[in-house]
């Protein structure tokens, strides 16, 4: 069934491809399974995160990207991803709403993802979903995410580009650069560019900016727009596309591209592990015997998890 489906998803059938998301927010061993037909196909799409603070405009935006690339005639598909929430609550349902001028267009795919059964969460999820987004063949694929916290970053990090939404006078901007997260913008947005205090804010940006230290030559311009309108979105869009083009021409997409791998399999590792863990726990006479041991002080602890470590990352 798993095959079928595979085959399905990089024919493009848009239907299988809401099947196999569903397959890989659930997890398990379908999931890996489904991934594991697909792989060899993707890798190809641009990712873009979509991130800021409720309300700043994300969605707005994103609907006014989708038009962008739509006149380049590049297939576009976006994850709303909601990581706090194990349901699809009000606020993807306002996504839906918000995106709707394009969904006659069957070169655009919109799905909201949230926290099912995935044991890994939402991110190990995430870069599955992308994977059957890439596989079959969507060009860009934007995931807007919720907030500024852990979680959300590291869906943002998901991303090649990761976009930074502010909204004047929420002192977000102010937020964003004490806490750090300044670093993982590569284009900053100020939305709502016709409330007041949008080019302060942006100055504001543009300012800590110049202080901050820079790993790379890439420069993230910070730009005003206002979503609702239109404007400042085609000077989005080109940034998007000239950060890809710094990427790929440095050489740092690679980069990017292995440290990303590198978290999602140290995930993966900790999901099996646990998982392993669990049923060891429960199932396996020697932890009870090992159990055993410890309560009658014949090996302490420490060097009992040691003996275990092998039996315990034996896949199955
Ligand atoms: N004044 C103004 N309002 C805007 C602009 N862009 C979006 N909005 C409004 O801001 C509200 C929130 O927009 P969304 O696009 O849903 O924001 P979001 O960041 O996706 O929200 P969540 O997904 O709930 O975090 C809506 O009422 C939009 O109409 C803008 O440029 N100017
Ligand atoms: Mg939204």
């Amino acid at each position: 069934m798993i095959d079928v489906l595979s085959q399905q998803v990089i024919a493009g059938d848009r239907r299988a491809l809401a099947r196999a998301i569903t397959v890989v927010e659930d997890g398990g061993k379908e999931a890996a399974q489904l991934v594991s037909s697909v792989f060899s196909r993707s890798g190809r799409a641009h990712v873009i995160g979509v991130t800021g603070s409720p309300g700043v405009g994300k969605s707005t935006l994103v609907d006014a990207l989708i038009t962008e690339a739509r006149k380049q005639d590049l297939k576009v598909a976006v994850l709303a991803v909601d990581p706090s929430s194990p349901f699809t609550g009000g606020a993807i349902l306002g996504d839906r709403i918000r995106m709707q001028g394009h969904t006659l267009d069957r070169k655009v795919f919109i799905r909201s993802m949230a926290n099912r059964g995935h044991q890994g969460g939402v991110s190990l999820a995430t870069y599955d979903a992308v994977r059957m987004l890439d596989a079959s063949g969507f060009d860009v694929i934007i995931i807007e995410t919720v907030g500024v916290g852990q979680s959300e970053l590291a869906i943002a990090q998901t991303a090649d580009t990761t976009i930074l939404v502010l909204m004047p006078g929420s002192g977000d901007d102010i937020q964003a650069i004490k806490s750090g997260i300044m670093e993982i913008g590569d284009v900053f947005v100020v939305n709502k560019g016709d409330l007041p205090g949008a080019n302060k804010s942006a100055s504001e940006i543009v300012a800590s900016l110049e202080l901050a230290h820079f790993e790379t030559a890439w420069r993230p311009p910070v730009i005003v727009s206002i979503a609702e309108t239109g404007q400042g979105i085609d000077e989005l869009w080109q940034s998007v596309c000239d950060h890809k083009a710094f990427l790929e021409a440095s050489g740092l997409l690679e980069t990017r591209r292995s440290k990303r791998i590198q978290a999602e399999l140290s995930e993966i590792v900790a999901d099996m592990a646990r998982r392993n863990l669990k049923d060891s726990l429960a199932n396996s006479t020697d932890v009870q015997d090992v159990i055993t041991q410890i309560i009658n002080r014949e090996i302490d602890p420490h060097t009992a998890a040691s003996h275990l470590i092998p039996s315990l990352f034996a896949s199955r």
